[in-house]
């Protein structure tokens, strides 16, 4: 009777590329879910690039977070990512303070297969794990995660145990839900490893391998497991929604021998957001 739940997407808006904004509002909606963007920059393409125009909304933010306080709106979840410049780290944390009741997850976007993003300075970087140790949950792929905790980026494979160990660590800087994506488990495949702190569980949901990375799978994976959690999934199952779905379109995608740059084709499949499936692909990791 409460309507769709509502999140504030504290994130760019990138012209083509298919990522952040252009990735969460098609596929938060689909899931019955409302999007109110915060834009934290407006790019012509995403910095993979290379070339592109950048306008920076630093500014914006706090004067938007401004007006929603005297309107006394409400958000279900603040879901942040892509920032433009480290003061924006200041005008997120005001964000999130200003909507105690509301879920806080922060995509801790800063890079990708070991390289920060062009745009992100050691500074954005380094302030970053201010707003990890505010969040209620965190996905960070494995170079994001590698950052936070100050790591080098594991080469090849990595073992279960590592990333258990990754996952609490990182849960002891304050997340009590901690999701890694793109993780090489020595077990075979590309997985994504979950972690909640209030029941001690570890969830790990096996993926096939795909050569290439597109752009955008990141806001996809965590647009899907907020859409599944806000609508009573279970970590696990949440977790499953979000990897298949990325899965399926990462594939889509591949078939069409499209460049990564132009991102994850979700288009065709968007309608299978809504329709229901049995999600039971999970395992104790
Ligand atoms: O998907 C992460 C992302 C978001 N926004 C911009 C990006 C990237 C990754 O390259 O460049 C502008």
């Amino acid at each position: 009777m409460t309507g769709p739940k509502k999140v504030a997407a504290i994130h760019d808006i990138s012209g083509i590329g298919r990522c952040s904004l252009t990735v969460i509002i098609p596929v938060l909606s689909a899931m019955g879910v409302q999007v109110c963007p915060v834009p934290t920059a407006v790019l012509s393409a995403h910095t993979g690039y290379g070339e592109f125009v950048m306008r920076d909304l630093t500014d914006y933010i706090p004067a938007a977070l401004a007006h929603y306080k005297r309107l006394g709106t409400d958000f279900d979840c603040i879901y942040s990512g892509f920032l433009a410049s480290s003061e924006q780290i200041d005008h997120c944390l005001d964000f999130f303070a200003s909507f105690p009741q509301a879920l806080k997850v922060v995509d801790p976007v800063m890079g990708d297969n070991g390289k920060s993003y062009q745009t992100y300075t050691p500074q954005l970087c380094a302030r970053m794990s201010e707003l990890a140790a505010i969040a209620d949950i965190i996905t960070p792929n494995l170079t994001e995660a590698a950052i936070l905790l100050g790591e080098d980026f594991p080469e090849g494979t990595v073992d279960s145990a590592m990333m258990r160990s990754w996952l609490v660590r990182l849960s002891q800087k304050g997340p009590e839900i901690v999701v890694i994506t793109s993780v090489p488990l020595t077990s075979g495949g590309i997985c994504t490893v979950g972690y909640d702190r209030r029941r001690n569980s570890f969830w790990k949901i096996a993926g096939e391998y795909v050569p290439i990375s597109y752009s955008g799978s990141g806001d996809m994976f965590t647009s899907v497991l907020i859409g599944g959690i806000l609508g009573g999934d279970s970590l696990p199952i949440a977790m499953n929604r979000a990897a298949a779905f990325t899965q399926s379109t990462i594939k889509t995608t591949y078939s069409y021998g499209t460049h990564w740059t132009d991102g994850i084709m979700f288009e065709p499949q968007l309608y299978r957001l809504r329709a229901d499936r049995e999600l039971s692909d999970y395992t104790n990791l």
